[in-house]
């Protein structure tokens, strides 16, 4: 959704609410000039007992361990975020929508160094449907396996959520959407599985779930966490430390994609090839049900999992 077709009037950023339109940066800001900004995507869902956000605690608290190997000091407490995205999310009405917390260094001074600038934070929310499509959580989508390689973690923290990681994931995404692809998995600089652009993988191979290690150069994904427990509770072995390599794919059973944007998406195709019978398949299939029906409540389980309203 465009921005300007929606009606959500007040962001949060630096302790205030401020007019949508009115949450503004100077051009010299320090994130902007060298992608030294933390984030995160949450979403809250609109379920049976009301709106509540997921996982609303291990996304403050990545956050916070994002902001760490860059030496940025959040000015604000977890409680006051938490109170700051709670009334965001009251005054404009938004029971279904995503959260954008963000934190960077701000204007000051320019040069790699942030030296004293300030570190600013902003908290936005808006409504978002599917993030590769409606049609993609039950049809599956097909993915490209990116010519560009995923920054190792040797070279930059990929298990934190920065803003210049971003640039990595705008090449891939961008090349695959040029090929005719909607989205596309990016290999670690072994040349194994990592991820896709925005999204963690799952490979099902003989009823057993694969996913790449925090190793393997990815995010520690909350919905492939949140996935992993749907389907040991189900009583699946789930290898959450594999190395896939790029021919597994290929022969893989089924895959699917993990994200708070994506939520759980399946993958048909591969580079044009099928992945499967090339449509969802059935531990997908029972995996995505589980989790919307945890998301909608139409379980008790995972209680902790949900702040409400
Ligand atoms: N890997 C990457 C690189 C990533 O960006 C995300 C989230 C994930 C894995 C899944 O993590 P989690 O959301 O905690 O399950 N991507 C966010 C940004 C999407 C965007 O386009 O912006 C998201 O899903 O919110």
């Amino acid at each position: 959704m465009e921005f300007d077709e929606m009606d959500v009037e007040t962001i949060w950023q630096d302790g205030s609410f401020v007019d949508w339109d009115d949450a503004t940066v100077h051009v010299l800001t320090h994130g902007l000039h060298y992608g030294t900004g933390v984030f995160e995507g949450v979403r809250c869902y609109d379920t049976q007992n009301g709106p509540a956000i997921f996982r609303w605690d291990e996304h403050l608290e990545r956050l916070y361990q994002s902001a760490q190997p860059y030496d940025m000091e959040i000015p604000y407490t977890r409680e006051e975020l938490t109170t700051a995205t709670l009334e965001l999310l009251r005054r404009e009405k938004l029971e279904s929508c995503y959260i954008r917390p963000v934190a960077f260094y701000g204007y000051g001074s320019l040069g790699v160094s942030p030296g004293d600038n300030p570190v600013d934070v902003a908290i936005a929310a808006w409504p978002w449907g599917a993030y590769l499509g409606e049609e993609a959580l039950t049809k599956g989508v097909e993915v490209m396996i990116s010519s560009w390689r995923k920054h190792a973690s040797s070279q930059i923290p990929t298990n934190a959520k920065t803003t210049g990681l971003y640039v990595n994931s705008l090449l891939a995404g961008e090349e695959a959407r040029r090929n005719g692809y909607t989205e596309a998995i990016v290999l670690n600089k072994e040349g194994n599985v990592a991820e896709g652009p925005g999204e963690n993988i799952f490979m099902i191979r003989d009823g057993e779930i694969y996913t790449p290690g925090l190793s393997e150069s990815i995010l520690d994904g909350i919905t492939r966490n949140t996935v992993i427990e749907l389907a040991r509770d189900r009583g699946y072995t789930v290898h959450d430390r594999a190395t896939i390599s790029r021919g597994e794919l290929n022969t893989a059973d089924e895959l699917f994609f993990t994200g708070t944007a994506a939520e759980v998406t399946p993958i048909r195709k591969v580079d044009n090839v099928e992945i499967g019978d090339g449509s969802r398949g059935p531990v997908t299939e029972e995996l995505q049900q589980a989790f919307f029906d945890l998301i909608d409540r139409e379980t008790s389980a995972h209680e902790e999992w949900f702040t409400y309203l």
